[in-house]
């Protein structure tokens, strides 16, 4: 089914497949008229104080905060994510608001020792900023961009995934409400091949913040080029989730699906490969069936479903696809029948080391288990992909867990635990899965210029 008409975008519940609305769908045109407005818009808001900048921010946040039930509902129905999860990211969305609330009156610049003069250097907004969004966490993703952006001194044009637009139109109508000038911040919800391109090749745009596929990501940065526009990328991600025999085995495979099935495995920082020491293969993998088998997986709207369905019917057939004849299904967990896009949580093992299961991003509640002998092996068959976003090391021996950690190639690791996101620390990958960090303090650095200044004295 063609979900999107010329002018228009049919947005679908997941889990019963239902039509939730249609909205217009906006072109280049509008994508030009929403960068005019966002640039004359600059001209304001980059000049107004910073503690009024943080005023307003904190404002949006707690208005986030107020609407927090619709807004879970809303993303819940759209995206097919269980209530509770939608819950807690709706909540993050609020206290991504009030973090970067803190920093305007905290973009500080640095005086440096020069012969014959004073030299300081200041963190300039860049202008508009386009932000490109996924569909897996619409509304959280949105925030990680706007509020550095425009805590920055920034206007910002959002383009949401065409799939899951609805939570971000909310945002923009809470944030007018809580009292963000108008052009400030700007929704426009269109297809990536029109909206999207024409923001990343707009001359009067200064960055681009994209999130989502690394194919898509690469043609961005070669789009982005000509205009030598700056770029964050946040792309895709084959992290490895690495259990030694000596770790505590009962909590790594409690916490192993969580990681995996976690949004129904759409998810950047889904540990889809778990290397298992080879002497454990086997308790460790009684353990997991067990909890896999376990999980809840129905009516995203129900508090104590875990799993959702996934996004669309031609997803579910790309998920399906990593089931072939180099994949043994060792676990299968449970999935509802009738309307919705549901596919139960699998666990593999691969037969071949080329396995796609093995390799490549799945996007989908598939987790593929892997032995390994020795630490250097490990580390040898986590890094041996072109992504380097995420990770985990379990293992009860410090010394072990500071070694592999420091060895693996990407940006956001755990030990003993799974957890990648957190509002005060940087998030980002190694190698292909990206450029730049979203979220902590370093997040600001990607949305200001630096500038020098030298005053002779
Ligand atoms: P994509 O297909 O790459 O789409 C992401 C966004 O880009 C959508 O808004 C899409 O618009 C837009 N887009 C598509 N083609 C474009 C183009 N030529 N120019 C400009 N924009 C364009 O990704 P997805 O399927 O939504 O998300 C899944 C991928 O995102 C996975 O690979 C996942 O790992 C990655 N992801 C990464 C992270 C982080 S933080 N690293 C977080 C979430 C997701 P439409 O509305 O037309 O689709």
């Amino acid at each position: 089914m063609d979900r999107v008409g010329k002018n228009s975008i049919e947005v679908i519940d997941p889990a019963t497949e239902q039509v939730i609305t249609r909205l217009p769908s906006a072109g280049p045109e509008d994508a030009d008229r929403a960068v005019a407005r966002a640039k004359a818009a600059f001209a304001t808001w980059q000049n107004v104080a910073a503690g009024d900048r943080a005023t307003i921010l904190r404002r949006v946040g707690a208005a986030v905060e107020e609407q927090a039930v619709s807004l879970a509902q809303l993303e819940s129905r759209n995206v097919g994510k269980p209530i509770n999860d939608a819950l807690g990211e709706v909540g993050m969305v609020a206290a991504t608001f009030a973090y970067y609330a803190g920093s305007p009156e905290r973009l500080t610049g640095k005086t440096i020792p020069v012969p014959g003069g004073v030299n300081m250097t200041f963190k300039e907004p860049m202008g508009v900023v386009g932000l490109i969004t996924p569909w897996n966490f619409p509304l959280a993703i949105a925030s990680w961009g706007v509020a550095p952006a425009l805590a920055a001194g920034n206007t910002v044009v959002l383009k949401p995934a065409q799939l899951t637009p609805l939570t971000a139109i909310e945002l923009e109508r809470i944030a007018l409400e809580a009292g963000l000038p108008e052009g400030v911040f700007q929704v426009l919800a269109g297809p990536g091949s029109l909206v999207g391109e024409r923001l990343v090749e707009h001359p009067d745009v200064a960055k681009i913040g994209f999130t989502g596929s690394t194919e898509v990501g690469k043609r961005i940065s070669i789009r982005a080029s000509e205009t030598i526009k700056r770029v964050t990328l946040e792309l895709g991600g084959k992290s490895a989730n690495i259990v030694f025999a000596d770790a505590d085995l009962e909590r790594a495979a409690a916490a192993a699906p969580g990681a995996v099935f976690g949004n129904a495995g759409q998810d950047c920082c889904a540990r889809s490969r778990i290397l298992v020491e080879r002497s454990t293969m086997d308790v460790f993998l009684d353990l997991l069936s067990a909890n896999v088998a376990a999980m809840r997986v129905g009516d995203p709207m129900d508090e104590a479903t875990e799993m959702g369905p996934l996004i669309t019917a031609e997803h579910r057939s790309k998920v399906a696809s990593f089931l072939d004849e180099d994949t043994t299904v060792v676990a299968r967990g449970n999935a509802p029948d009738g309307p919705g896009f549901w596919f139960a949580p699998t666990v593999v093992t691969p037969n071949s080391p080329g396995a796609r299961a093995a390799t490549e991003e799945i996007f989908g509640p598939i987790a593929c288990v892997m032995p390994f002998d020795d630490e250097e092996e490990a580390v040898s068959i986590a890094n041996d992909t072109i992504y380097g976003l995420s990770g985990s090391v379990w293992t009860e021996n410090g010394a072990r867990a500071l070694r592999v950690a420091r060895a693996l190639d990407a940006g956001t690791l755990s030990v003993n635990s799974n957890w990648s996101v957190r509002i005060a620390t940087p998030y980002g990958g190694f190698k292909q899965s990206g450029i730049g960090r979203a979220l902590g303090p370093d997040a600001l650095d990607y949305y200001t210029e630096l500038k020098n200044l030298y005053i002779a004295t």
